[in-house]
């Protein structure tokens, strides 16, 4: 029997709701979902998906709970009746960090549907402390600061599994946490499982987040190590990979022999999905248990691992392909290496070709060739990113396993990135077409019979007036930052990086000012919103935002420009102010090089929420083109074939762009006067210098399209009818983007749980 938070305070002799604090309101409703999570079953197969990924930016989850529970507006009315409110209330919670950017979402939107759509499948990871570093600006440029999300209360559950965890110089015990990942409006539920080390040492932080990296033992899950980061804690990286996946490991066998299991077996009872190739040690950690405890053959072993594994790849950048040193391996988990060697002689000894060896001539190991060679699956995020893995990047894996290639283009829940984060608009949608689209996405295309009705525009833009009012308020009151909400709004967020070409959207800034400068006024507003981190070792994408950061004092402070103009990068971006900032957007930035981004996955939350995109033939844009057609979208710049065979032929010499008229005036201007005054020189300067000498993604090759399609999107937003018949259309189409989908398509072509 169920019964309302108010029956749960009263029945514990709990204050009434009106005389507690915002705080205490929070913690007793973490105790009452907690309880209420206690009256689900886990899901139950025979067969079990174990979602590995170093990363799981899960973000805040009581308000998405309580929707999953179907409970939140019940409980937004009882704290109302007592004079409080659920988003003050929500503002209490702490957000963990344990990822980066778009690949650690997307496990926490898989964890999401898996439990929706009732597949036993849970995800494993680590519970890292700090995890990624909370960001502060201090003149104009980032700092890293240690950002710890763990509290005495929280949603992590103690439990008392644990493992003991074997490497070359000590052992270390493991206890595993739990977080419960509810599906929507569903009796059942799964886990994710973030496994730690018995006890972490907070003093071995410097400052910062800079820490004594030798001492292992007490800081293994002390801090997430930013993925696109450089060599520094690389051992560190294994250290953390190893003690992931032998746990999982131990897990998966400890959970299947529960079941009845003999090992010989396994592949029944255990589907392990490896999430980029940071938990690819899996593979030969479950080969080693099975031949050193389970008396099985390796070649036996072997065979079941291939069958119980796939492998997802989520980038093509060289640079985030792990190959690690074969004696860095040997310093950390000797035991591995010999597996690895094992492995390696079988491929040499069935293939000749270099490219495809799993240990290369310089003895690195290639972590995304093992996967490939020893699972069952190899999955691209996006129809492009698959095509390019199949005919480019992996081609020679390709030729030897045309069946194992397939698609999963990426999704993301709409239970967070439209009922929690955008209420109204959810709302709306219910009266226009019902309740159907929750939980079937495909749905939303019903909303297509008001394509034209201009009662519908109406509403539509109140509603996203409505967001800018809550948006404006939210970083007034946290970032001190008020912007306009009668300006058109056009947002950038996601991971600082030079594929992602936020400086693109810097130098289109500049332009504009100038365009102000020399009387070329704006029809209306402009309000340009960047937000994202960038590694801490990633110097160029320091300096992008120190740019950003620059041109903000200047062109928010000279009263000629800030009428129509106005630049900000949000502080600290992340998931709860995604939240915030995706349903008050009109534009959306996917702008990234043809070919570079895999997949992106904020394309389809504001798309979603009624922004409309300015993107590249790139990632899932390619997808979301095809689905809303031409006139729907506004698309620019070079495609993928194109830059391909640029790279390929070494055919593209920024300088030559960087002549053209109304380019170069731009580029120096990163070195103007105005600039250095605010700023950095070294930093503007070797800026400057990377986008006329090497810009190694091609900033300039589309500077021109992306100013003069962003110039028409400005036009076009002064035609309501347009606009909003545009934003119906997206909309109305991005049901395929939901992860319901996506994990439908994994669970029956991939893992077949059912
Ligand atoms: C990451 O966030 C992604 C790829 C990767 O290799 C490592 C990290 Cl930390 C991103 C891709 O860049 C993005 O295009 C994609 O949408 C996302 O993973 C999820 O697939």
């Amino acid at each position: 029997m169920s019964y309302n938070f108010t029956d749960f305070l009263q029945k514990r002799n709990e204050k009434q709701i009106s005389e507690m604090t915002n705080q205490e309101i929070y913690y007793k409703l973490l105790e009452y979902v907690k309880e209420r999570a206690d009256e689900k079953t886990a899901n139950n197969s025979k067969k079990k998906i174990y979602y590995i990924s170093a990363e799981f930016l899960i973000g805040k989850l009581l308000s998405n709970n309580l929707i999953n529970l179907g409970i939140y507006k019940e409980v937004r009315e009882e704290l109302k009746a007592a004079g409080k409110n659920l988003s003050h209330v929500e503002e209490v919670e702490t957000e963990p960090s344990l990822g980066n950017g778009g690949l650690g979402r997307l496990a926490s939107c898989f964890v999401d549907s898996m439990s929706t759509l009732g597949i036993n499948g849970e995800g494993v990871g680590l519970n890292y402390h700090c995890g990624l570093f909370r960001q502060v600006f201090k003149n104009n440029e980032q700092k890293a600061e240690a950002n710890y999300w763990i509290e005495d209360q929280s949603w992590l559950r103690d439990t008392n599994i644990g493992y003991e965890v074997k490497f070359k110089n000590f052992s270390l015990h493991s206890k595993l946490k739990r977080i419960d990942i509810l599906g929507y409006e569903k009796d059942t539920k799964n886990y994710l499982n973030l496994f730690d080390i018995e006890s972490v040492d907070y003093n071995l932080i410097e400052n910062g987040i800079s820490f004594d990296e030798e001492n292992v033992e007490k800081n293994l899950t002390l801090f997430l190590y930013p993925d696109d980061s450089t060599k520094k804690g690389e051992l560190l990286r294994i250290y953390q990979q190893y003690f992931m996946v032998s746990n999982a490991a131990r897990l998966i066998i400890a959970e299947a022999t529960e079941k009845g299991s003999n090992i010989h077996d396994l592949a029944d009872y255990a589907f392990v999905q490896i999430n980029d190739t940071h938990p690819s040690m899996v593979i030969p950690e479950l080969i080693r248990i099975m031949t050193e405890e389970h008396n099985i053959s390796f070649e036996e072993a072997t065979e079941i691992v291939t069958k119980m594994t796939g492998y997802t790849n989520h980038t093509i950048l060289a640079e985030a392909l792990e190959k690690w040193p074969l004696d860095y391996l040997e310093e950390v988990v000797p035991n591995i290496v010999e597996i690895i060697k094992k492995l390696d002689e079988v491929i040499k000894g069935k293939y000749s070709d270099e490219k495809v060896q799993i240990i290369d001539e310089q003895n690195r190991v290639h972590m995304a060739n093992m996967d490939i060679h020893f699972s069952s699956s190899v999955n691209g995020v996006a129809y492009l990113h698959t095509e390019i893995l199949k005919n480019s990047e992996l081609k020679e894996f390709y030729e030897i396993y045309p069946d194992k290639f397939n698609n999963k283009t990426n999704g993301i829940t709409f239970r967070r990135w439209l009922e929690s984060c955008n209420e109204d608009l959810a709302d709306y949608l219910k009266e226009l077409i019902g309740t159907g689209y929750l939980t079937d996405a495909e749905n939303l295309k019903e909303l297509l019979k008001y394509v034209d009705d201009k009662n519908v525009y109406e509403k539509l833009s109140q509603i996203k007036h409505e967001n800018k009012i809550k948006l404006k308020k939210y970083l007034q009151h946290t970032q001190g930052i008020v912007i306009d909400e009668n300006s058109i709004i056009d947002t950038q967020i996601k991971r600082f990086h030079e594929y992602k070409r936020q400086q693109m959207n810097a130098l289109y800034v500049i332009k504009k000012y100038l365009d102000i400068k020399n009387g070329k006024l704006p029809e209306r507003k402009i309000t340009v919103l960047f937000g994202g981190k960038a590694a801490p070792a990633y110097i160029i994408a320091q300096d992008i935002i120190h740019l950003i950061l620059c041109l903000s004092e200047i062109i928010n402070n000279d009263p000629e420009v800030n009428k129509y103009l106005n630049v900000y990068l949000v502080e600290n971006y992340n998931v709860g102010l995604a939240e915030k900032i995706i349903p008050a957007t009109d534009i959306s930035e996917q702008i990234s090089l043809a070919s570079k981004e895999a997949s992106g996955t904020g394309n389809m939350k504001f798309m979603l929420n009624g922004a409309l995109t300015l993107g590249t033939m790139d990632g899932a844009n390619v997808e979301i083109h095809e689905l809303v057609g031409d006139d729907n979208i506004y698309i620019f710049g070079k495609h993928s074939d194109n830059i391909i065979e640029l790279y390929e032929t070494s055919g593209y010499v920024s300088k030559d762009y960087y002549k053209q008229d109304g380019i170069k005036e731009v580029v120096d201007f990163i070195t103007s006067d105005e600039l250095i005054k605010v700023g950095n020189k070294e930093r503007l300067e070797r800026l400057q210098n990377e986008l006329i000498n090497k810009d190694w993604f091609m900033t300039l090759i589309d500077f021109e399209d992306y100013y003069n399609t962003k110039e028409r999107m400005f036009k076009d937003y002064e035609n309501k009818d347009l606009w909003y018949k545009q934003v119906i259309n997206n909309i109305a189409k991005a049901g395929f983007f939901s992860s319901d989908r996506t994990i439908a398509q994994y669970e029956d072509e991939i893992w077949k749980t059912k």
